[in-house]
């Protein structure tokens, strides 16, 4: 993996996209904003379903109306090329469990489930192809609230929350499990749909695994080896689980700090508001100013900046977000010529 090490350390800025069926709601469930959700967890609009316990037939519903431009792929290509990021990392599934691409192992998927009927993930591989952007997927195989085992405690350890109580982790559908056994949602779906990813893209440059809780270490070892036996070229990252993976990443919007130890390669990813996904009344963006800040601090750090993206349900990126991403670039090409 050694050669594709060094060319993402070599990219250096990418793109993250959090785009889903929760797009749609923009942080808002029947009039309520996620931040009064009255349960517990991230306030982040892709955890929809978690903090408004929405029952799992009834959060399908969402997929009935997910239904956006078709200028989707060819907009966010744009965008990622004119503010100088050499690669992209889109959510293929993440904790609601639906799949923006063509599965066989879960009709809950872009395909079968809406609208829209074809596979966004295959448009924008190919869109980025096409315009010389290497292309990752994010995929939650922690965390699946539609068809994770989050009923069935037998993997599950007790962990001290923040208040100190014994617990189980949070992030778990609790309110509406499936019934799946953990081995039955690992082999019928998350072991399958990597496979499926990589079949389908044979030119995928990283799998960006996330979600905790449930996973042992050989499970974790399981996905890793998974993507190697398919694709070695293939970069997995260190939350895959158990510190198997190639890079680190180094948490959500965490930068090490220059006496910190720091690893060959890693990743930084970010928001430019206070949500992955979109949530349509968070104004509060980041400026340019602040995100160049971040990106010559990583850089010079010899880390890579992943920076997100929430495009509305429509597929549309929210305005202000674009141009100050814009306004990065305008300064990362002027000095990179310089
Ligand atoms: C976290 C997830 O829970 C968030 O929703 C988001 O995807 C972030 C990048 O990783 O672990």
């Amino acid at each position: 993996k050694q050669e594709a090490l060094k060319h993402f350390k070599e990219a250096k800025f990418g793109m993250f996209i959090h785009w889903g069926l929760y797009s749609q709601a923009g942080g808002i469930w029947k009039g309520t904003k996620i931040n009064n959700a009255p349960h517990p967890g991230p306030k982040v609009a892709e955890w929809l379903m978690y903090a408004f316990q929405i029952p799992r037939t009834e959060y399908k519903e969402l997929a009935k109306t997910f239904n956006p431009d078709k200028s989707f792929a060819q907009n966010v290509v744009k965008l990622a090329k004119d503010v100088g990021m050499k690669y992209i990392v889109i959510t293929s599934k993440h904790h609601d469990g639906f799949a923006l691409f063509d599965s066989k192992s879960s009709d809950f998927n872009m395909v079968d489930a809406t609208p829209y009927k074809a596979d966004i993930i295959k448009e924008l591989y190919n869109a980025c192809l096409a315009e010389g952007i290497d292309f990752g997927v994010y995929y939650s195989h922690g965390n699946d609230w539609m068809d994770g085992t989050d009923g069935n405690y037998a993997n599950v350890k007790k962990v001290n929350d923040s208040l100190g109580i014994y617990t189980h982790p949070n992030g778990k559908n609790l309110w509406d499990p499936s019934d799946n056994t953990h081995e039955e949602y690992l082999q019928n779906k998350a072991y399958s749909q990597i496979k499926e990813l990589l079949t389908m893209l044979p030119e995928l440059r990283l799998i960006w695994f996330d979600g905790t809780g449930f996973t042992t270490e050989a499970q974790a070892f399981q996905f890793y080896k998974l993507v190697y036996d398919i694709n070695p070229n293939v970069l997995v990252n260190r939350r895959v689980g158990y510190a198997f993976g190639d890079y680190l990443d180094a948490g959500d919007n965490k930068i090490p700090s220059a006496n910190e130890t720091l690893e060959k390669y890693w990743e930084t990813c970010g928001t430019t508001n206070n949500s992955w996904g979109y949530k349509s009344y968070d104004n509060d963006w980041k400026s340019p100013k602040e995100l160049l800040y971040y990106f010559v601090d990583i850089l010079s750090k010899g880390g890579n900046y992943l920076l997100n993206i929430g495009p509305d349900g429509k597929g549309h990126v929210p305005e202000t977000s674009a141009q100050n991403l814009r306004a990065m670039g305008k300064w990362i090409h002027q000095n990179a010529e310089a």
